[in-house]
């Protein structure tokens, strides 16, 4: 099963192609909330406490079951959920089509370089599938949609990360092996799904998720670098390079499928 070309790259999307949570996903589940009136506003640390769950839906259950309890929130609250989490998705893709939130470094310029080169491209994420189309067409344009041969997404896939299904999805919808693709992420239930599939994967950080543990990474980077702007290298040998590109990419691939 070793020893085999490198074919398609991975990209998980929230924190690892875009820097979304923060500002993007907890603005939009805070207009949410006032929108339904629900007594509720989570602040950028305890917003870093739900991301201990992913998915949007999960994140509002594991807040009342674990955090902040059913105090003040309507009595039909689990029945709103569904509800409330459309809300959400709205106010969003509203937010971004702003352009509030541009890519990370590096990545349009890997993204580029890899359909150059003939990759293949694919998502697998655990957000809701208009987010990420909402999030391509205010960055690259709506053209790049066409670009990934398969946006696995939110919940085609009962159980999200850290399980690895929605790489599985992905890696049967493209008809490829683990061992043929990288993944790219940037939490600890990010890598557990990718490494579950049996994908070698590389991590570009983000303030929620430094102090993660990574265990097991091909490389751990503050970010995929520029011309002008070098990633560190957090864990892993980057080979001399000072940004991630196909060559690295290549290398990496090889080291850890041999
Ligand atoms: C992303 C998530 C998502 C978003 C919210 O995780 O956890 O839940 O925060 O998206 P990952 P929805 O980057 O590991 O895929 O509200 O649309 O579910
Ligand atoms: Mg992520």
């Amino acid at each position: 099963m070793k020893n085999s070309t490198l074919k398609a790259l991975i990209f998980d999307v929230d924190g690892t192609l875009a820097d979304t949570e923060r500002d993007g996903h907890r603005v939009a589940f805070n207009a949410a909330f006032d929108e339904y009136g629900i007594d509720w506003h989570w602040d950028v640390e305890l917003y870093g406490k739900l991301l201990a769950v992913t998915g949007g839906k999960e994140r509002m259950r594991y807040c009342v079951s674990d955090l902040l309890g059913s105090d003040n929130l309507p009595e039909n609250f689990d029945d709103l959920v569904p509800e409330l989490h459309a809300a959400k998705t709205r106010h969003y893709t509203e937010l971004l089509s702003t352009g509030a939130i541009p890519l990370r470094p590096g990545v349009e310029r890997l993204i580029n370089e890899a359909r150059d080169k003939g990759y293949r491209l694919a998502i697998s994420t655990t957000t809701t599938p208009e987010n990420v189309t909402a999030l391509l067409t205010h960055t690259l344009g709506a053209d790049s949609l066409d670009w990934f041969e398969v946006i696995a997404a939110g919940d085609i896939v009962p159980a999200k990360k850290p399980a690895g299904d929605i790489y599985v999805f992905a890696l049967k919808a493209m008809d490829l092996k683990p061992e043929q693709c990288l993944a790219f992420e940037d939490s600890r239930n990010g890598i557990l799904s990718s490494q579950d599939a049996g994908l070698t994967t590389l991590i570009t950080i983000n303030g929620y998720t430094q102090d993660d543990d990574f265990s097991g990474a091909a490389l751990v980077l503050d970010n995929m670098g520029e011309p002008d702007q070098p990633f560190n290298v957090l864990a892993g040998d980057a080979d001399g390079h000072s940004m991630l590109d196909c060559e690295l990419l290549e290398k990496i691939h090889s080291t850890h499928n041999i």
